[in-house]
């Protein structure tokens, strides 16, 4: 991928998307491409082919998609599945239609069984029944994933797969009922030191384990992958690190400096009670993690704590 390829990155204003962005312009790439939702809806397969056919990109990260936490992919069901189907199905083909030299397609760790041995490795795909609050999200993904495989059997489309642990950092989705937990507790303790309020609700029992892992950590991974992979089948990215909800709720509480008690609403789900991905792969190909999580949490902190959210937002 030399500096003046042409890098088409689908989703740049996402928290993915713009991580992307960041590194590729740190790397001194000069000919990057991109286009809003409004400039370019990805679900209309006309407006993305005559995209393709315009623009012929080389090179493609495909980061945009229909993204949420627990309560917005078990609310917005048939949502999650056509939007990231159609946005992928559209922008793989037109990869493949007009001769783009490699794309990397982006996914989640929620593709994995519900209860798949632990860490997750790559194999344990289709192995098993998913989490029931993120199924079409899950489906869809790995429709994208067996796309990228497909393609390159038929067609040679030299088309890879990478499938990051939970995210966050930059750009995150603070509304409380759409976003993920990370972003949400941040919000939720900034807003109650500041409000001086004696309680701060999380969801669930805070008993499931999650992986966390900085943006930035991942847009350096996909730019590794981007430039070393070459291979069917996916790669999972994660830190390696799991922590359980109730300790990730203690860090964001200590790290805001917030004096109250935390509070349980199990009236909330879960999900997957454990959720840790081996990075065994990616580690063997030559790229290993490089922010911790009390790290990325703090630069959270600083970026958001002066931020004054809207109260729809909740
Ligand atoms: O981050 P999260 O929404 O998604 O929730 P998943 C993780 C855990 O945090 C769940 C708990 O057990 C939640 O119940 N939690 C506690 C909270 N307090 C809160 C809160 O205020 N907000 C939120 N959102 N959660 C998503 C999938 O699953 O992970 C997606 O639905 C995707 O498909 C994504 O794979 C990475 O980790 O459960």
């Amino acid at each position: 991928m030399n500096k003046s390829a042409k890098i088409y990155i689908a989703g740049h204003r996402g928290m993915v998307g713009s991580a992307i962005k960041r590194k590729l312009n740190k790397e001194g790439y000069t000919n990057i491409i991109h286009r809003t939702s409004s400039e370019l809806d990805l679900r209309n397969q006309q407006a993305v082919n005559d995209f393709f056919a315009a623009e012929k990109p080389d090179y493609v990260f495909l980061a945009a998609a229909k993204v949420g936490g627990i309560l917005a992919n078990n609310t917005y069901r048939g949502q999650f599945l056509y939007e990231n189907l159609m946005i992928q199905n559209n922008v793989i083909h037109a990869a493949h239609e007009n001769g783009v030299i490699k794309l990397l397609f982006l996914g989640s760790s929620c593709i994995y069984p519900k209860m798949a041995p632990q860490p997750m490795t790559e194999n344990a795909l289709l192995t098993g029944l998913l989490e029931p609050t993120n199924e079409p999200y899950a489906i869809a993904k790995i429709a994208g994933i067996k796309m990228c495989d497909a393609y390159r059997a038929q067609y040679g489309s030299n088309f890879i797969s990478a499938m990051p642990t939970n995210l966050y950092g930059p750009n995150d989705n603070y509304d409380l009922k759409k976003s993920h937990v990370l972003p949400a507790l941040m919000r939720k303790f900034i807003e109650a030191k500041r409000e001086g309020k004696p309680t701060v609700e999380m969801w669930g029992t805070g008993s499931p384990l999650r992986e966390f892992m900085h943006v930035d950590d991942l847009a350096d991974a996909c730019y590794f992958l981007m430039l070393n992979h070459n291979e069917e089948g996916f790669v999972n990215a994660g830190t390696g690190e799991e922590i359980t909800i109730l300790g990730l709720a203690q860090l964001i509480k200590k790290v805001v400096g917030y004096e109250g008690e935390i509070v349980l609403d199990t009236s909330k789900p879960d999900g997957t009670p454990r959720k840790l991905m081996n990075n065994n792969k990616l580690e063997s190909l030559g790229w290993k993690s490089g922010i911790s999580l009390e790290e990325g949490v703090r630069r959270v902190y600083a970026d958001v704590k002066d931020v004054v959210w809207d109260a729809e937002l909740v």
